[in-house]
């Protein structure tokens, strides 16, 4: 497959739907045989990433060796989908410095912290409601909103599907060689 890498960086808070839509796209992608990897906290905070807290510092780091990650990964030639609250503005700038700004595509997951908290797939915000877990975002660490994203997805309004659909029209002409 002739394709061109590009980094797809999703960011927004735990249970917006990141994943599930980042899963969505992936299988989209496949289905026309672009070669594709995702990193998420399952992957890399599980290994590479095993010595890293959720401090502001933490995350910082755990996004700057994301960001280098990814840059290899494009090096040899696979479109990478990145699922992490990253919710620091500094940080994700630094992903587009390191990766550098073409290569960027930047996917807000907007979805109100209402619905995140109401969904609570993994029970962590009754946790974190009840001090069990500190520096949960949105809940007792900041999320900086993204104030330029290449592209805005409620999945409280959106379905899945047409949030696919939205990324890849914006995504098409950039990984067609
Ligand atoms: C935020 C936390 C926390 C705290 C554990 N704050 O919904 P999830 O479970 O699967 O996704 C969240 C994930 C966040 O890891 P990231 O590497 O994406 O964070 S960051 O970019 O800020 O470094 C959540 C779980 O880990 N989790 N504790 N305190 N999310």
């Amino acid at each position: 497959m002739n394709q061109k890498s590009i980094l797809i960086w999703f960011t927004g808070l735990s249970g917006s739907g990141k994943s599930t839509v980042a899963n969505a796209l992936e299988s989209k992608l496949h289905s026309l045989n672009f070669k594709t990897y995702t990193l998420d906290g399952d992957n890399v905070r599980g290994g590479l990433n095993n010595n890293l807290s959720f401090s502001d510092e933490d995350r910082s780091e755990n996004i700057r060796r994301i960001a280098e990650v990814s840059k290899l990964f494009l090096d040899a030639g696979t479109i990478i989908i990145a699922c992490f609250v990253s919710p620091f503005e500094k940080d994700r700038q630094l992903v587009k410095q390191i990766v550098g700004n073409e290569d960027y595509v930047e996917v807000f997951v907007d979805t109100p912290i209402e619905e995140c908290e109401k969904r609570d797939v993994k029970g962590l915000y009754k946790k974190a409601r009840l001090g069990e877990i500190k520096d949960f975002t949105g809940i007792s660490s900041p999320y900086e909103a993204p104030k330029n994203p290449d592209i805005l997805i409620d999945t409280s309004k959106l379905s899945i599907e047409n949030s696919v659909n939205l990324i890849f029209e914006k995504i098409n002409d950039k990984i067609k060689l």
